[in-house]
């Protein structure tokens, strides 16, 4: 099976430790690691301290879980330490795409359900897997970073008037001036969503729903606005 992970990190030598980690990988005889894209320097997402990303297309013989469990392994051989939710981290191995699979274990959400919005996980697998289908959106890694790309960007917003008004005055200017409020009548009513509207696939968009609270719901707009505005920057890292 072809598998596409993401890789990530915003400590350390990021870049020394993911090709230590894709070492590893390789050493295991369940995986072939067969391309890796650059690396990205990418606005850090609900945390702080900017991150490199980059991805990897793997061949590998393992069940999903299986493959879960090792890149877990790598992780943690890597110094990865779990001290509570987005933390800043030495590394960051994500699982995205598992052929075509749709996985939906308590465990594990294949595809990953935040690729479809984050540039930082696009980007990188577009150099490498342009035209795999992102079988839940039934569009291409390329076509899912193509419609970010429009600016000002078309965001639905299903979300009650008051909040969004509260919400939106909030947002940092260079968010807002990036952004174009489209009519979201499909939308539910805490969710903001990439408006497709040019898309003809006509595949209801995915959305993100918003806690009803409104110092979170903030934070979850702009952390949604962030990933799907920011432009990944390829980095040279023969300078490292
Ligand atoms: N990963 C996160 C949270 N935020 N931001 C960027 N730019 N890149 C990441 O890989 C990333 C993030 C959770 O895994
Ligand atoms: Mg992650
Ligand atoms: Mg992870």
């Amino acid at each position: 099976m072809e598998v596409l992970i993401a890789l990530g990190g915003n400590q350390g030598s990021v870049v020394d430790t993911a090709n230590s980690a894709l070492s590893e990988l390789r050493c295991a005889s369940s995986v072939e690691v067969l391309r890796v894209s650059s690396w990205y320097s990418t606005e850090p997402v609900g945390c702080e301290g900017r991150f490199l990303n980059a991805a990897a297309v793997l061949q590998t013989t393992l069940e999903p879980v299986g493959l879960l469990d090792l890149l877990l392994e790598v992780e943690l051989s890597h110094g990865r330490v779990r001290a509570g939710h987005w933390t800043p981290r030495t590394l960051d191995l994500d699982l995205i795409l598992y052929g075509d699979q749709v996985i939906g274990l308590p465990r594990l959400i294949v595809p990953h359900p935040f690729a479809w919005m984050r540039r930082f996980v696009l980007d990188p697998a577009a150099e490498i897997a342009a035209g795999w289908i992102h079988t839940t959106s039934r569009s291409t890694i390329k076509q899912l970073l193509d419609r970010l790309e429009v600016r000002p960007l078309p965001i639905g917003v299903g979300i009650d008037e008051a909040l969004w008004q509260s919400i939106w005055s909030q947002l940092p200017q260079s968010v807002r001036s990036q952004v174009v409020i489209a009519p979201a009548a499909e939308w539910g009513a805490t969710e903001v969503a990439a408006s497709f509207v040019a898309d003809s696939s006509a595949h209801r968009p995915f959305a993100v729903s918003v806690p009803a609270d409104a110092m979170l719901a903030t934070r979850v707009v702009n952390d949604t606005l962030i990933a799907m505005l920011d432009r990944p920057m390829v980095v040279d890292t023969a300078s490292f």
